[in-house]
């Protein structure tokens, strides 16, 4: 299972909105073949590990999610396992796909083979959290990136942040972004920075094979922009490829994807219907790298799922900015967090945190 949970590691670039999955065949102690999630349409972890096994009679396959039961894009992965004769399937979580949900590992015990669930879960539950979420709730993961200051400041008065944190730190984000299928800013920071979101192939801390699969595959692009204020110019619109959501009816021009959603009682896009256009939309992984006011809407919102913080060693004083907008009078009000990681980077650290509850 723990060659089937690196393998499927392996797919997280690229198999997006599918699972990156991994699956080991095993017999007499030999491994006979592996395989990991190809690109979205294409094969799944069972069939590429079948196809390099060849015969497969007798088998334990050792697969990190339930396989598949249902005719998708591909043909369903229960089958087959059952035609190349597998005597035992051992499954570290349950796809919570309402298209399988147990029917997978149903149909396999129907086949008369052995089915084992649960090794491994915990880590399998770590690597597919943003698919397993989008599954079990309607939409996927909201991660929060913040580089901040150690005095918490995220941009000087005038706006000036580039850069708080340091080269490693930035590397790092790199393989964040390359790890998520949209990245969203809201319209404040691409005036203010002119960002692009993109991956840079130079910049990107990946070898080999997975930063080609990372540049093969990267994530979608997004500004939330109530009004419509992103400027025809603005790098982030280059190659047509973002979307713009708003929540009034306004042109930007016939090459930039415009959505319209439901406008808050501000005026500004209502959260909840963003939310619900992004489960529509099928994105597991979603990474904001936004300024206070978006940043602080999510957070005073109970969004985020996950925050991760590059807090760089220097002092930005108390004109600099602080990183959400957000206004409590009494401490008992400050929203909660649990610290799961704590790493150098560089001359920088990253904090990995969740709200607590
Ligand atoms: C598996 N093995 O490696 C993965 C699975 O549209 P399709 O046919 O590609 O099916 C996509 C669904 O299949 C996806 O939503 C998830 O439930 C499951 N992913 N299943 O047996 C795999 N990646
Ligand atoms: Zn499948």
């Amino acid at each position: 299972m723990q060659r089937a949970i690196e393998l499927g590691r392996q797919a997280r670039y690229w198999s997006a909105p599918n699972p990156p999955v991994g699956c080991v065949l095993v017999r007499d102690d030999q491994e006979l073949g592996a395989g990991f999630t190809q690109p979205a349409g294409q094969a799944h972890a069972e069939v590429m590990a079948l196809n390099a096994a060849g015969d497969a009679t007798g088998a334990t396959g050792y697969v990190t999610l339930e396989p598949c039961s249902h005719q998708g894009q591909t043909g369903p992965c229960v089958s087959a396992l059952i035609d190349a004769g597998a005597a035992r399937v051992v499954v570290a979580v349950e796809d919570p796909n309402p298209q399988v949900a147990g029917r997978g590992i149903a149909a396999l015990r129907a086949a008369g083979i052995d089915v084992e669930l649960g090794e491994g879960a915990d880590q399998v539950e770590a690597d597919l959290a943003g698919f397993l979420l989008r599954m079990r709730r309607g939409y996927g993961r909201i991660t929060l990136k913040i580089a901040m200051s150690l005095d918490g400041r995220t941009a000087m008065a005038s706006g000036e942040s580039q850069w708080i944190t340091g080269e490693d730190a930035r590397a790092d984000v790199q393989r964040l972004r390359a790890g998520s299928d949209l990245m969203v800013t809201g319209v404040g920071t691409v005036l203010a920075d002119d960002c692009r979101l993109t991956l840079r192939a130079d910049e990107l801390p990946l070898d080999g094979d997975a930063k080609d699969r990372a540049l093969a595959h990267p994530p979608a692009r997004m500004v939330l922009d109530s009004k419509g204020r992103t400027p025809a110019g603005a790098q982030i619109l280059e190659g047509g490829q973002a979307t713009v959501v708003t929540a009034a009816n306004v042109a930007l021009g016939e090459t930039v994807h415009t959505v319209e959603l439901d406008a808050d009682a501000e005026g500004r896009v209502d959260i909840g219907a963003w939310v619900q256009y992004l489960g529509e939309q099928a994105f597991n992984d979603i990474m904001v790298e936004a300024g206070p006011t978006l940043s602080g809407a999510l957070l005073r919102g109970g969004w985020v799922d996950r925050l991760i913080i590059y807090q760089a060693p220097k002092l930005l004083g108390d004109d600099a900015r602080a990183m959400a907008a957000m206004k409590f009078s009494a401490l008992a009000e400050a929203p909660e967090f649990e610290i799961n990681e704590v790493t150098r980077i560089g001359a920088d650290l990253r904090i990995i945190a969740a709200p607590r509850g």
